[in-house]
């Protein structure tokens, strides 16, 4: 790449303008209290004219990329609500998350943009301790409004039930067999009281099924549901962890589908997964 005058200048700066401790400063900047929407990738991302990234906390919404029932109206509802607009980002214990991504909640005018996705049946509430902090009575009631009327997300099959996947990651970072906790699937309570999953399993497409230990996950906190050994982690002040205790991988990277049973064998939810193309 040709250096233009501006990169040079920043070079020159680079090398000798800054020295290590406004360097160190500028690493360590306090995330930003307001910023400008620039564009909205889906219903809880979004980019700020500063090029900051942002993942909207305490809410979960459809998935476009394949795309999930309610995944455009969610993006169009966040879309008309943030476009251009200055927000007001606050933040939990942690501000970016592993993407480098802002983690905030996000208002406008004094206006809650995941109580407004979360009355409108767009988003679930999701809480990663210890990420997400802070009270979540009112988006929890948002949400009960928005299951008892039936509301988007809430009026389709895969939300009937009070355990639901939000992602599932079958192929493990490497080979599989040497990393089968590498393999998760995360769950989301999307009730409004604690539900333990003691007598829970989890079934993949060739009917293989693992037991759930007991454990309570509070209204809107999310466990990680891991193949292989491991102690369950189930304070739930940090992210819940429950292991299914498989010698080796469970889930066909290329293809499967999980599905969770609850103590009395009914189906709480269903989720494929599958790669068009081997990557692998
Ligand atoms: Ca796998
Ligand atoms: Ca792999």
């Amino acid at each position: 790449m040709r250096a233009t005058p501006l990169r040079s200048t920043l070079l020159l700066m680079g090398l000798w303008g800054l020295s290590a401790a406004a360097l160190a400063t500028a690493e360590f900047d306090p995330p930003p209290a307001t910023g400008t929407v620039k564009s909205v990738y889906d219903g809880d991302t979004f980019t700020l004219m500063s090029g900051d990234k942002v993942r909207v906390s305490g809410v979960n919404t459809p998935e476009l990329k394949p795309v999930e029932e309610y995944g455009v109206e969610a993006r169009n509802a966040a879309e008309a609500f943030l476009m251009g607009k200055e927000v007001t980002l606050s933040y939990g214990d942690s501000s970016r998350d592993g993407y480098g991504r802002l983690v905030a909640w996000v208002e406008v005018d004094g206006r809650s943009l995941e109580e407004d996705l979360v009355e409108k049946g767009f988003a679930h509430v999701f809480l990663i301790p210890p990420v997400d902090t802070g009270d979540p009575a009112a988006l929890l009631a948002a949400q009960t409004r928005a299951q008892a009327a039936k509301r988007g997300i809430w009026s389709t099959e895969t939300y009937q039930g009070g355990l639901h996947m939000t992602s599932f990651h079958a192929n493990a970072p490497g080979d599989d067999r040497d990393n089968v906790n590498g393999e998760y699937i995360r769950a989301c309570n999307v009730t409004d009281k604690p539900l333990n999953v003691a007598g829970y399993r989890i079934a993949d497409l060739s009917g293989n099924s693992y037991a759930f230990p007991a454990m309570t996950i509070p209204p809107g906190h999310t466990v990680k549901i891991t193949s292989g050994k491991g102690e369950h982690q189930t304070s739930p002040g940090e992210q819940m962890v429950l292991y299914l205790g498989s010698e080796g991988p469970i889930w066909n990277n290329k293809q499967d589908r999980a599905t969770i049973y609850d103590k009395f064998g009914k189906v709480v939810d269903v989720r494929h997964h599958e790669v068009k193309k081997a990557t692998y």
